[in-house]
């Protein structure tokens, strides 16, 4: 391609980029306050070595057939032509769904692919499974939120009212007094947002605030979750321990009388069932200060100052995302909405409950008038489902019954997975575990942009383009921008979009018309595009057409002033705005939650001692949080997530301290270990680490040394190895990725060389060399 500028956008920014002949130049948007870094990603991954360049197929798949095969993840593959490729992931879908019907296909497909709204990969696979073969087994809630998104509205309401619709940025600058916040405000999290973020602004937002006097504090294991610029308060709090800390404080603050006993009696229910609990009034166990000190690590004194720090203030209490993604994930997202009533402070400017608070860019910002359009994935003829972090119990155990937000649910009988925009062998835990329960399908199928390590466990991998390679539609509900995503570069290889995948595929299964509706690309995005300008006509606004807009490359999208709503009408008018839950109040007591009977998630929050400890042989906890220097594990071969590395490895950070002891000094290559595998990773120390604690960020692409080992070793340091996978409750089932317990050593020896980016053993003469395109067949 000749080099042009064309404007782009990603989850973690806008930009324009001139293509130099395969190396990208990055513009940031103009508009952007603070763009990320992460844009730096994109330089030089056009044609890396890693990315895919034709369909391949499994060798063990295409020489013996569709079954279980524990090969998966060691095979080597073979390049053939998409003739080849089509009509092998045809004539196998047909062959599934004739057996057994969509209840034997697994579609879920969860994973961020990129933030063009119509190739949305995710949106594509449903559509086309729909479409094809009348439906496909779902997954549902995500990775980020399980719990929260499960327990919030039995309690309160709607995730998206209490996150997104948060009480906003703009209101803490100007009003809160104290921002408390349980698990930070990182902007490596609040730079990014699903579909695209024009403006990163949380850094002024959290600056102005600072100015004015709020006082930030952040209790956490790690002080980086809090920014700089807060000049805030660190408590470095034991992980995981934080809802004994905050029923701490309630018991601190009724014992005080400083709870807002009118706005409990008005605005809540449950609130003696919960004091009753806090001074042991069944099991004699009193919830104090020494009681949670003892817990959390935090001295007595500390937490009655926090409490007297909190006492007559404005306050904004956030929770973030990271501390649901724990075993009883639930309780500190249900306790910081307890806090928040107890000091009177729902619904008020700038003070209250924000679910998340900074864990992406949509969170604590304005709406769009109109959202732009997704993708219709049509209807989804059965009603099959697993909360999404239960894939393994799923495959391993079918015909099990599990429980799930109140009801009792039965795992389905999958023979094939379809995979496209999502990388499992990074989001989900014990990746050990996640192996043998992917060599329990006949068939996988994935589209990738590169070879992950989902792709290397695919029986079929399509290659995809990625973003800069074909036109879109970048727009977050969140975002006043909407961006015209123009090509940069052509396709890489003859990898294909996935929509141009699927309608081919459809063809081939006689339903391209109800997959496609006739339409290319660029005439959905055209469609959707005058979708949106027909709302806004209704609204009385009017936009430019497609062309336009597309020439424009950017078009500014009118905002409601919507932030807040949910808690402020309610606050305002109980009784006219009620909130969405049994009682119409905050529930402090839930009499559904305790009909649900899960010992693990009873009807009023509780503190419940995690399964898993430190102890002798495993005495750190290993805090498995988001990358500062990607997005999840998107791009890890990309310039800046490389830079972040050591020898290619990973990096992880510990308090010198704990690093005396073990005798590991900055810059070690460690060995990570549990009872699940081994983990290497380069270390850094750092006093921002709490004690006892080690950091080791996600994303690292699964690099074993032997990816068949029933405790494998990543050489290039992906924590997933080592977390347990298990749900947060019987509520929620949510994943619990971000803690386990661990123990720490230096590496002694030449550590093996990181092989993450190398493609795996490919061969180019299928074993039917011979036949004609189009006729190879597995197991034949
Ligand atoms: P990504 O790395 O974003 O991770 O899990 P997710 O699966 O979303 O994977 C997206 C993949 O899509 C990439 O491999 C990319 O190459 C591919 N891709 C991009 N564009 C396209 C496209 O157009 N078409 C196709 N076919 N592919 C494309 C994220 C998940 O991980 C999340 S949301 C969270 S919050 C979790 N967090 C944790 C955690 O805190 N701790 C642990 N231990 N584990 C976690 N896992 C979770």
């Amino acid at each position: 391609m000749t080099a042009t500028r064309a404007m782009h956008s990603s989850h973690w920014g806008a930009f324009s980029a001139l293509n130099d002949n395969g190396t990208l130049h990055i513009t940031p948007f103009s508009g952007d306050p603070d763009p990320s870094p992460l844009l730096q990603n994109f330089e030089n991954v056009l044609r890396h070595p890693v990315r895919l360049a034709t369909p391949m197929v499994r060798r063990g798949w295409l020489e013996d057939g569709p079954g279980p095969d524990d090969r998966r993840g060691a095979d080597d593959y073979i390049a053939i032509s998409w003739e080849q490729a089509y009509s092998l992931a045809a004539a196998e879908l047909k062959r599934v769904a004739g057996l057994a019907g969509p209840e034997a296909v697994f579609g879920g497909s969860y994973g961020w692919s990129s933030a063009g709204r119509f190739h949305h990969a995710q949106s594509q696979v449903h559509r086309f499974l729909n479409t094809s073969i009348g439906g496909y087994v779902r997954s549902v809630n995500s990775y980020s939120s399980g719990a929260a998104s499960v327990i919030l509205p039995h309690i309160v309401g709607d995730m998206n009212e209490i996150a997104r619709r948060g009480v906003s940025w703009q209101e803490i600058a100007e009003h809160s007094e104290v921002v408390l916040s349980f698990g930070g405000l990182a902007l490596k999290n609040s730079q990014v947002a699903s579909g695209g973020l024009s403006e990163h602004t949380e850094r002024g937002f959290i600056q102005q605030a600072a100015r004015r006097g709020a006082r930030f504090i952040s209790v956490s294991p790690l002080a980086s979750d809090l920014p700089d610029e807060a000049q805030g308060e660190w408590l470095a709090i034991h992980p995981g321990t934080d809802s004994a800390l905050i029923l701490a404080l309630l018991q601190i603050l009724k014992q005080r009388q400083w709870s807002d006993e009118a706005f409990l009696a008005d605005y809540c229910v449950g609130w003696p069932q919960l004091v009753a609990y806090l001074n042991g009034e069944q099991d004699g166990q009193l919830r104090d200060a020494a009681w949670a000190a003892e817990i959390c690590g935090i001295p007595a004194a500390r937490i009655e100052a926090l409490a007297e720090q909190l006492h007559g203030k404005r306050v904004i209490v956030s929770v973030a995302h990271a501390l649901q993604r724990a075993q009883h994930g639930e309780q500190p997202v249900w306790l910081g909405l307890v806090l928040a009533a107890a000091l009177g402070q729902p619904g008020l400017p700038g003070g209250g409950y924000s679910y998340a608070l900074g864990a992406l860019g949509h969170y604590g910002k304005q709406h769009n008038r109109v959202a732009f359009p997704a993708l219709p994935q049509g209807k989804n003829g059965i009603d099959r489902l697993i909360p999404v972090a239960r894939i393994s119990d799923m495959l391993l155990h079918p015909g099990e019954k599990f429980r799930y937000n109140g009801r009792t649910l039965t795992y389905p009988t999958i023979k094939l997975a379809w995979w496209a925009g999502g990388n499992p062998f990074h989001h989900h835990q014990d990746l050990a575990r996640l192996r043998k329960a992917f060599a329990t399908l006949d068939t996988l199928i994935v589209h990738e942009v590169a070879w992950t390590s989902t792709a290397r466990h695919a029986d079929l991998v399509l290659p995809a383009t990625m973003t800069l390679e074909r036109e879109d539609v970048g727009g977050a509900p969140t975002d006043r921008h909407l961006i015209a995503m123009q090509q940069v570069a052509a396709p890489y290889g003859e990898a294909k979009d996935d929509y141009s995948i699927f309608s081919e595929l459809s063809r081939r299964l006689g339903s391209e018309q109800a997959f496609t509706e006739g339409r290319n690309a660029r005439e959905w995005q055209a469609h959707l595009y005058q979708q949106m300008q027909e709302k806004l006509q209704q609204q009385g606004i009017s936009v430019p057409d497609f062309a336009t807009f597309w020439q424009q490359g950017i078009l500014e999208l009118p905002q409601s002033d919507d932030a807040g709503r949910l808690l402020r009408h309610f606050r305002r008018d109980p009784q006219q705005h009620p909130l969405p839950t049994p009682s119409g109040k905050i529930e402090i007591y839930s009499a559904t939650l305790a009909s649900f009977d899960n010992a693990d998630c009873p009807g009023h929050p509780v503190w419940l001692t995690p399964l898993q400890q430190p102890d002798e042989q495993y005495p750190f906890y290993l805090i498995a949080n988001q990358p500062a220097s990607r997005l999840h594990s998107q791009l890890d071969f990309g310039r800046f997530s490389v830079s972040q590395k050591r020898g290619g490895r990973e990096v992880c950070s510990m308090h010198p301290r704990d690093a005396q002891q073990q005798g590991i000094a900055e810059g070690d290559v460690v060995e990570i270990t549990n009872p699940r595998g081994t983990v290497l990773a380069s270390v850094t120390l750092s006093e921002k680490v709490r004690t006892g604690v080690v950091q080791l960020p996600t994303g690292a692409w699964y690099d074993p040394v032997d990816p068949l080992a029933e405790q494998p070793t990543c050489r290039h340091g992906n924590p997933n190895v080592l977390t347990l996978d298990i749900g947060t409750s019987g509520l929620s089932q949510g994943c619990t990725g971000q803690i386990t317990v661990v123990q720490i050593r230096r590496f002694t020896g030449e550590p093996p060389a990181v092989r993450a980016f190398e493609p795996p053993v490919i061969s180019r003469n299928p074993p039917q060399a011979s036949a004609a395109a189009g006729d190879v067949a597995p197991g034949a």
